[in-house]
């Protein structure tokens, strides 16, 4: 017996700021039908994937930048998304921001089934990129100001006739996150992402991004026994250069599908989701060979200490 999951990623091309949430919900539903013409059964869409990346910007008064947050979900401009995907019987993740009634500000993803029921909303954990004003960048990253960390970890769900997690870009660099859903039996993790070709902080990263990008996904996917689908919106988004190169990766850390544009583009993959105990019943048996006892640093520290002896460098 197999369980067959027809993912589709749906990677955005850029989303300028006078792009009103009506016109972005429109080419949403247009990657939508394509995903039901492939035959999906979900369809993946981006981090903050109904405005621009906003946190380019920095605004002294922080209420400024209240309309880039939704304020419920579903609400006006995304109901039609809903009502489609429920007609079709597809299934959607959709990254935006949220404020919500106590006045949190998070990175979120939704997780919506194909009967239109909401399984779950994920807080991004890591936050990337600074909390002030940093005026000599070229443009900021400001994620640290206009977002709190998520309090709530790596959840996983019974959805999709499977076990599914969630995490959002930054997320996808840090082995932990992974784990933390490797731990409870993750078999498709849902990763949207926005990420600048210019890395400020050491250029001599720029070139390496989608080598960065692959590296961190398929590993995650291969060490955990699980299938990973990383969605971006990339291409030139007022004037900052995004990475593409969505992808969706195998639990033996293969590349099955991945975007040839940075438009808008949906890519598909049929994943069987028992391919994933091929890796987590064998070499990355869990209870068999990992070695907790050994691991509490992980959790009991947060930054590196230099072992005793000389200091060099
Ligand atoms: N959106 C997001 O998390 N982007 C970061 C950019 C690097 S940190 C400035 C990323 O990890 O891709």
């Amino acid at each position: 017996m197999t369980r067959m999951l027809t993912v589709g990623a749906a990677q955005l091309g850029p989303i300028q700021k006078e792009h009103t949430r009506e016109e972005v919900v429109q080419r949403l539903l247009a990657l939508l039908a394509q995903g039901a013409e492939r035959g999906c059964d979900i369809v993946v869409f981006p981090e903050l994937a109904l405005t621009t990346f906003f946190p380019r910007w920095f605004v002294e008064d922080i209420s400024e930048a209240d309309h880039y947050y939704e304020r419920s979900m579903p609400n006006e401009a995304t109901q039609p998304l809903f009502d489609e995907a429920k007609r079709l019987g597809i299934g959607f993740c959709l990254g935006y921001a949220l404020l919500d009634d106590d006045g949190h500000r998070w990175n979120v993803q939704t997780l919506v089934e194909r009967d239109g029921t909401i399984v779950a909303t994920y807080r991004k954990c890591h936050i990337p990129g600074h909390q002030e004003h940093q005026p000599d960048r070229p443009f900021q990253h400001a994620e640290r100001y206009y977002f709190e960390p998520g309090d709530e970890g790596f959840g996983v769900w019974k959805a999709f006739g499977g076990n599914v997690g969630m995490m959002i870009c930054n997320d996808r660099r840090w082995p932990e996150s992974y784990r933390v859903m490797g731990l409870q039996s993750v078999e498709m993790i849902l990763c949207g992402y926005n990420t600048p070709i210019h890395y400020v902080p050491d250029p001599s990263q720029d070139i390496l991004q989608g080598f960065h990008n692959s590296l961190v996904l398929q590993s995650g996917a291969y060490q955990n026994g699980t299938w990973v689908v990383g969605v971006a919106k990339g291409g030139v988004e007022e004037g900052v250069i995004g990475l593409g190169q969505s992808c969706i990766i195998a639990p033996s850390g293969q590349i099955v599908a991945q975007a040839l544009t940075t438009d808008d583009e949906l890519i598909v993959a049929n994943c069987d989701l028992d391919w994933c105990a091929r890796y987590k019943d064998t070499l990355f048996d869990f209870d068999l060979y990992r070695r907790p006892e050994l691991y509490g640093r992980i959790t009991e520290q947060r930054g590196a200490v230099q072992p005793e002896g000389p200091q060099y460098g």
